[in-house]
């Protein structure tokens, strides 16, 4: 199917391989990356590639009407711990930027949205494990309260003006080719590094802090399964639950010294650990199973072992 694709904050985490992925899919030309600055050779070489401010809407609108794009993908945003850093920046990057996508779908100028919202909306008084898709959400971070925010102005712009958004909570995302900046989530990548190139890892959380996590290619699985399933079968338009795997800094230890021996972990836990008590340690995520079939296909095993190989295979 040929359509025209944006992408907003391509060369994070999250955008980097999503864009990849949906160039292999919809064509390289089809699929436009931009982000405020440059990004990965790959990324660059393989398709179009704008330097664009997402907070812009003027900006935003010239380059929707420029490629005739008819999807967006937001990814871009200030993550948690940062967050906490630039509270008024985090706010005005992460809500002006849903604006300017959602006010263009609004106008009809695109079809349709996709947002990531976070588990980070949850908070301390929230039911810890299995987290239910509809319960008691008291974000207790600048990044939390910008993602429930976000979701209640999806779920308003798709009730009263048809809006087409669709969005899930991630949980943290473990992958190899970006790295992730500024999250509480982020020690479950560098562990992977520090295990290759210096055989130990300082962690910034407790040994027994169970947070759930997903590997990348399940992430971006998920985004597109949602993107392209029919809109009908979905009865969440502020953001569906997604789980795949949870576990503590002590148990990724334990599984990456099963292939890496000698591997050493100590605990430092700093101002993340209070970010981390606050959110899920396992979500259910049944209602995105029954609505667009939602499946996780990455434990930490098959993670691990993964993560191990590539990053070999990276440092040659
Ligand atoms: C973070 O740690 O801030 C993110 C998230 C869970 O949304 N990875």
């Amino acid at each position: 199917m040929q359509k025209s694709i944006l992408i907003l904050g391509a060369c994070g985490q999250i955008g980097t391989e999503l864009t990849l992925e949906l160039r292999k899919k919809f064509g390289n030309e089809n699929v436009i990356a931009s982000d405020i600055r440059e990004g990965s050779e790959s990324l660059m070489e393989s398709g179009p590639f704008e330097i664009l401010d997402a907070t812009s809407y003027d900006a935003v609108e010239d380059t929707v009407m420029h490629y005739e794009v008819e999807e967006v993908y937001l990814m871009a945003a200030m993550l948690s711990a940062t967050a906490e850093k630039f509270p008024e920046r985090a706010w005005n990057l992460n809500m002006n930027s849903l604006f300017n996508v959602l006010n263009l779908a609004k106008e009809k100028k695109i079809d349709k949205i996709f947002w990531p919202s976070s588990i980070a909306v949850f908070g301390k008084n929230t039911p810890k494990e299995n987290t239910p898709q509809h319960t008691l959400m008291e974000p207790s971070t600048v990044y939390g309260i910008s993602k429930q925010t976000g979701e209640r102005w999806c779920a308003y712009y798709h009730a009263k003006y048809g809006v087409d958004v669709r969005s899930v909570r991630f949980p943290g995302l473990i992958s190899w080719k970006t790295q992730p900046g500024g999250g509480t989530t982020d020690y479950a990548v560098d562990i992977y590094i520090k295990a290759l190139e210096e055989g130990k890892y300082t962690c910034f959380l407790k040994e027994d802090t169970t947070l759930p996590m997903m590997y990348m290619e399940d992430a971006i699985r998920a985004s597109i399964e949602l993107m392209e399933s029919d809109g009908d079968k979905l009865s969440i338009r502020s953001s569906y639950n997604l789980g795949a795997m949870s576990f503590t800094p002590g148990e990724i230890a334990r599984s990456i010294q099963a292939v890496v021996p000698g591997f050493k972990i100590d605990y430092e836990p700093d101002f993340r650990q209070a970010i981390a008590d606050s959110w899920p340690g396992s979500i259910d995520d049944s209602q995105a199973r029954k609505d667009w079939g939602w499946k996780p296909e990455f434990n930490l095993e098959r993670t691990t072992e993964e993560m191990i190989r590539e990053l070999r295979a990276l440092k040659g």
